[in-house]
């Protein structure tokens, strides 16, 4: 269901929307317009186009329709006057809000007419049309499952059966509108099962590699910000990249050999969003653990983007969130072909030796990051000699899986063998140690 067999070529005519957002009390005026352009580009990433923006200030959102009746009247003339088909709110709605909109807004017209949907559903719908993987898919269906279905009024099926797809309707929407609620359980529950299974596996490879003594690095950052063009230009992993948000949703790693010989695991995964709904977040648990799992975190920062430093804020908590904020960081300012940053006064608790400028397209500063790495990898790991006897064999053997051997001599009653060893190693095989 979820993404199957969507592409974002299906809708040819691009859907136009008018944007809605509330500025409560509790908000800093100059952040919603920010969020409003980014709401924009998520509507484009899905295919849409954006017609108008219409906006309200208010002490707080209206229980029943968000907006109050005045702007509901305002909206309801908009949309008519300009054949609008779609509305799309920046805040969250419940799904009694959007029932009670859709029904003001189309008057007594029970099916086709206006759809509302919310920036929650319109991220849903993108990660639907990129996921690619079967854990991907399955937690996005999920989620839209569990988001998405409640909202989906029925307005809007007629055109989505039209067009292959409409904003919001791909994924199990529209399945959703023609099943009861058992049927709705029984596939969450299907869902959560096989997603279980899957997390079972991951977590196997994962403790593979939790082994393995090489330093596992996350690539993490705010959504188009570079990470799938550093992991291209650092590997040859072929990540897809694109100027489009949420590119990447499932996590790719590839072994990179820094120019000393010593080799690293770079993980790339799905980008950081502001106001990531907390149903993704749990829906992509297993795929940002990896995040939470890794040694030390990549932090891309989109140097060109004129909102960089909020967007780092932004993953600043979502990596706190994940259990993540005390790993050692490197913060890598990106596309510096085109804007480089003064990274003075640095932002709080960024040390100066933590940051560096980059390329990923160009190339540029990536010498400098491979020295970070280098000296990212050596910290915390020693080069040791250790004279192992001949009768304890199985120090050599777990040496070979929890270290990096460099050289082993035999000798009549010992072995001495020189190898790379982390910490931990160290501490455990102390007595070898000469
Ligand atoms: N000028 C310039 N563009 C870059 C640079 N790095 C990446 N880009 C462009 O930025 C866009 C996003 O790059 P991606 O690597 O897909 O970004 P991402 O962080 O993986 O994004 P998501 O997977 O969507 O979260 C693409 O169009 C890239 O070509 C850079 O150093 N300079
Ligand atoms: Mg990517």
């Amino acid at each position: 269901m979820a993404g199957t067999e969507n592409s974002e070529n299906e809708t040819a005519v691009p859907q136009r929307a008018v944007l809605v957002s509330v500025l409560t009390d509790s908000e800093i005026e100059s952040e919603y317009e920010s969020s409003l352009d980014e709401l924009e580009r998520l509507l484009e990433t899905a295919g849409g186009e954006s017609f108008a923006r219409l906006t309200q200030i208010r002490p707080s959102p209206d229980p029943r329709t968000c907006i109050g009746s005045g702007k509901v009247e305002e909206l309801r003339e908009l949309c008519e006057r300009n054949d609008i088909q779609l509305v799309v709110f920046d805040c969250e709605l419940t799904p009694s809000q959007i029932r009670s909109l859709e029904d003001d807004i189309n008057g007594k017209e029970k099916s086709g007419g206006i759809c509302v949907i919310d920036r929650t559903m319109l991220i849903l719908d993108i990660f639907a049309l990129h996921a690619v993987t079967s854990e991907g898919k399955l937690q996005v269906e999920l989620a839209q499952l569990k988001y998405t279905s409640p909202r989906l009024t029925g307005r809007g099926i007629t055109m989505s059966r039209q067009q292959g797809g409409n904003i919001a309707m791909r994924g199990p929407g529209e399945t959703k509108l023609e099943t009861d609620r058992r049927h709705l359980k029984r596939r969450i529950d299907a869902l959560t099962d096989a997603l279980a299974t899957m997390e079972k596996n991951r977590a196997t490879q994962r403790s593979q590699r939790e082994r393995s003594p090489i330093l596992k690095c996350a690539i993490a950052g705010y959504t188009n910000a570079g990470k799938s063009t550093l992991l291209n230009r650092l590997t040859d992993a072929g990540a897809l990249t694109e100027d489009k948000l949420f590119a990447t949703l499932d996590p790719t790693t590839r072994r990179y050999t820094l120019p000393d010989g010593g080799e690293i695991l770079l993980t790339d995964t799905v980008g950081f969003i502001r106001r990531l709904p907390h149903q993704l977040v749990n829906a992509f648990r297993s795929t940002l653990d990896e995040v939470s799992y890794a040694d030390a975190v990549l932090v891309i920062i989109d140097a060109s983007d004129p909102e960089h430093l909020e967007q780092l804020e932004v993953t600043r908590s979502l990596l706190a969130e994940l259990g993540a904020a005390d790993k050692p960081v490197l913060y890598i300012y990106n596309k510096c072909d085109i804007s480089y940053p003064d990274i003075n006064p640095l932002p709080e608790g960024v040390k100066c030796s933590e940051v560096v400028r980059i390329s990923a397209l160009t190339g540029e500063g990536i010498d400098e990051l491979t020295e970070k790495l280098m000296k990212l990898n050596a910290d915390g790991r020693s080069e040791v000699v250790m004279r192992i006897p001949n009768t304890d064999g199985g120090v050599l053997n777990r040496l070979y899986t929890q270290a990096v051997v460099r050289d082993v001599e035999y000798g009549s009653e010992y072995m001495t063998v020189r190898a790379s060893v982390d910490r931990a190693v160290k501490g455990q095989l102390a007595q070898y140690i000469i």
